[in-house]
């Protein structure tokens, strides 16, 4: 026999009985996957687990789509250009109560399911904190069985992968995709044309007037629908997850191929194939080009076709639109729908533009994500009109109505400018927050101070116009995947002491409190949060090579690179650190090490400085003997979902610095907090009510609050005299300038540097000595560790009011009128 003929002995487990779990997973194996088990691969029993627990999921699918259809209520749908869900098979497995069974099941037949977890693919369909809340948004709707469908945009390329190479960000394509997706069901019969461009034609009646407008597009593309099932918690209910593919409508160009011309017949094909290709990967940064405009459209376009579409069939008329349909718009990312849906009432459906004003904006509701001028949208007129002729026209009408209301209502000019859905100054711009906002009956922030900020600011005029309109929905976390599955360590050690009643209703975390005094129950909370820092410093070690003492406090920032989340103060502070434990090796140092983790937008020249600078310090302070690993600051490269659920229930302390104004809410802050970490943070988005939810006395509040910076800046804030004021500061800074941690290229942080001495936007040397202090009271606590884990036990147990279930309650009682 030659060696190919060989044949080889491959371990294989005895046969599972009939009728059990394992059998199933077994048959799945073969006959859907298509593997004899003996040979399979992980992603092989990956693909056949999922396929398995998935039959019971759509069991629960069809059932639910056939009592909501039944009860004639009113659906949610949630257009969002990003979903962050990350992977899916832990949160599916739990929420439909097969977890531990499947383990089993698994482990029966010589398979470790957390190996095989490990090999799912991490859907990023997001940047950051906004397409992650549309995730915990979406298991949230489920679980408090709110009929509702996501829908987005099926990217092939998620957000990129980082890696760090020499201390630099460099972006690698993601290819999630890449081993199939056993979730996504292509709807091949849910398909919708989406034009472009064109000419607008109004037919007029015998005497002239305007009749009907039709658009004659001048390309189209078809969009195709991808369904995700979404389980709630129990397997209460399941909702559609729906994303959008765009293929070409004409697969190949006919005449080109049979000229013989077979690449030039493809070429429409992976034009239109690119409209869905790649997300975004800015979350602060006016995008600009076309292609992002393009993707609005086509998505928004294709959600309204289905939504009325289910409507019609059901109803016999779009006027009751409003009582069985809540469109909420995640931003202003799918803003275009407003003048989308004007467009299918009005030159499709017959409506009269007032009766569709009407019912459109008692469809819509608009949730605002940033305040930040820089990553509000706004279009070039003439980009908009090429695209979308017709909506072009209905903008301009809208604008008509919406002005001739507010000079009824008293604005002056200048509010007129200000609120106008055309903006004048220099270019002409379509400004879509002003459009989502005057088509929406609602228009909601994401914390306290954010909402009562864009009353002040950006939405001032158009909230004296609509006073009854803006209101708040602080953010959330869902609790299923932010604790009980990243968690299991901490979720067993509570269900032990309190039982199992928070894991349906979370208010009752609240029972933990008073095993805060408990000092041996102290002792396993610390044991836990122990291993869980193990875990971190394994992944470390396995990733980066670098050795990490658990006993150390664990310091983290995680979350996007951003100027206004101010990492560098975060860094500068650390620096400060090190040259006072050389200084001072005398004194008691707490062994802390400093984690960081996001990503910068490819263009953010700053943002990447950061990252290069984070990683350059960290070569110096790891490597020198004199700190005695005292201190050591981490740079773990592609933060991501999965990441997340790593590092969240590893945290002591929890970094949330954004100068204040700046954050609308984090969620970060809430997982983290929730995990038991510390707090270290401005009076920013949603610290303010964490604050007031875990009590003053244990969190760490320090810096300038959002009025204050405000002023600082009106009255022409100097950054020179804070840095003069403060030796420590002053010196870390002239350290980094002058090439400190960076010898090879000793004025690479001259800019960086001096924009601080210059301008400070985002007031680092005003709040530096209140940050420095801070952390010298955290090294105070973390001394005394029974006081410390008190309050971390209350931080975890105060957290419950921050599950995104309550956030939903909210936004289905007060914005979308559904029950929940
Ligand atoms: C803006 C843009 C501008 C054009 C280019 C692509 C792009 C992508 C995203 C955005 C908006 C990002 C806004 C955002 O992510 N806001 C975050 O929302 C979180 C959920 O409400 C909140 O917790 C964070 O504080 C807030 O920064």
């Amino acid at each position: 026999m030659t060696e190919m003929m060989t044949p080889r002995k491959h371990p294989v487990a005895p046969l599972p009985e009939a009728g059990t779990l394992a059998d199933e997973i077994v048959k799945a194996l073969m006959f859907r996957v298509g593997k004899n088990p003996s040979v399979a691969t992980g992603y092989d029993w990956l693909n056949a687990s999922i396929k398995v627990v998935r039959d019971r999921i759509i069991a629960r699918w069809i059932e639910s789509t056939q009592r909501t259809y039944e009860a004639g209520g009113k659906r949610v749908y949630y257009l969002s250009l990003e979903f962050l869900i990350g992977r899916l098979m832990r949160d599916a497995f739990s929420n439909i109560g097969l977890m531990e069974e499947m383990r089993d099941a698994l482990a029966s037949l010589g398979v470790d399911i957390d190996v095989i977890a490990e090999l799912e693919p991490d859907a990023a369909l997001g940047n950051g904190g906004l397409g992650r809340l549309a995730a915990c948004f979406m298991e949230s709707m489920a679980s408090v069985d709110v009929p509702a469908h996501g829908y987005g945009i099926r990217y092939v390329h998620g957000l990129f992968r980082q890696e760090i190479q020499d201390g630099v960000q460099v972006e690698l394509p993601e290819t999630w995709l890449e081993h199939g997706n056993p979730w996504e069901f292509e709807r091949r019969e849910r398909s919708y044309e989406i034009g472009f461009g064109g000419t607008v034609e109004a037919t007029t009646d015998k005497l002239g007037r305007v009749e009907r407008h039709v658009w004659r597009p001048s390309e189209r593309v078809l969009a195709t629908a991808y369904d995700t099932p979404v389980v709630g918690w129990r397997g209460k209910r399941v909702n559609t997850l729906r994303l959008w593919s765009a293929m070409p409508i004409d697969p190949i160009l006919l005449d080109a191929f049979n000229a013989g011309d077979h690449i030039g017949a493809l070429r429409e094909s992976n034009k239109a194939e690119a409209l869905t290709r790649v997300l975004y990967p800015a979350d602060s940064h006016q995008a600009g080009q076309e292609l992002r405009l393009r993707q609005e459209y086509f998505f928004s376009a294709a959600s309204l076709q289905d939504i009325i579409n289910r409507h019609l069939g059901e109803y016999d008329d779009l006027r009751s639109l409003p009582d069985k349909a809540a469109i909420h718009l995640n931003d202003t990312h799918p803003a275009v729908a407003v003048a989308e849906l004007m467009r299918l009432l009005c030159d499709v459906h017959g409506f009269g533009f007032d009766e569709a004003w009407d019912v459109t904006r008692r469809t819509f509701g608009y949730t605002n994500h940033t305040l930040l001028p820089e990553a509000l949208e706004s279009w070039p007129i003439h980009v908009f009109e090429r695209l979308l002729p017709r909506h072009m026209q209905i903008v301009y009408a809208i604008n008509a109505e919406l002005l001739r209301e507010a000079r009824e209502g008293g604005l002056n000019d200048s509010q007129i400018r200000s609120i106008s859905l055309i903006g004048e100054d220099g270019e002409r711009r379509v400004r879509m927050g002003n459009l989502a906002f005057a088509g929406s009956h609602s228009i909601n922030g994401v914390s306290a101070l954010h909402t009562e900020l864009m009353k002040e600011t950006v939405f001032a005029d158009l909230h004296q116009l609509y006073p009854a309109r803006i209101n708040n929905k602080t953010n959330g976390i869902a609790q299923r995947r932010w604790l009980f599955q990243c968690n299991p360590g901490l979720t067993a050690l509570v269900r032990e002491v309190i039982g199992d009643r928070f894991m349906d209703d979370i208010d009752a975390l609240r029972d933990l409190e008073r095993h805060a005094e408990d000092a041996a129950f102290r002792e396993r909370f610390a044991a836990v949060k122990r291993g869980n820092k193990e875990r971190l410093a394994r992944l470390v070690s396995e990733r980066m090579g670098l050795w990490l003492d658990p006993s150390a406090l664990f310091d983290i920032q995680i979350k996007r690179i951003h100027e206004y989340k101010r990492q560098l103060l975060n860094i500068v502070e650390a620096v400060a650190l090190y040259d006072q434990i050389r200084s001072h090796p005398e004194r008691d140092w707490v062994p802390r090490i400093k984690f960081f983790g996001g990503k910068a937008a490819p263009s953010y020249f700053n943002a990447k400085l950061i990252i290069k600078l984070a990683n350059d310090v960290a070569r110096v302070i790891n490597n020198d003997p004199a700190v005695r690993g005292l201190l050591k600051v981490v740079f773990i490269p592609n933060y991501n979902v999965s990441l997340a659920e790593v590092m969240m229930p590893a945290a002591d302390l929890s970094e949330q610095i954004s100068t204040a104004g700046m954050e609308a809410s984090g969620t970060g802050n809430m997982k983290l907090a929730l995990n038991g970490a510390l707090t270290i943070g401005t009076l920013d988005g949603a610290n303010v009510e964490m604050k007031d939810q875990v009590g003053d006395e244990n969190i760490v509040i320090f810096g300038l609050t959002a009025h204050e910076v405000e002023e600082r800046r009106a009255e022409g804030y100097d950054p020179r005299a804070f840095i003069e004021a403060s030796p420590e500061l002053s010196q870390a800074l002239s350290a980094i300038r002058g090439g400190v941690f960076s010898h090879d290229q000793p004025d690479r942080y001259r800019d960086l540097i001096d924009g601080i001495y210059e301008r400070d936007w985002f007031m680092v040397a005003a709040d530096f000595d209140a940050y420095a202090d801070a952390q010298r009271r955290v090294d105070a606590l973390w001394t005394d560790p029974a006081d410390w884990n008190r309050k971390a036990i209350l931080n975890a147990a105060r957290m419950g009011w921050f599950s995104s279930d309550r956030t939903i309650r909210q936004y289905a009682n007060e914005i979308w009128d559904v029950p929940a």
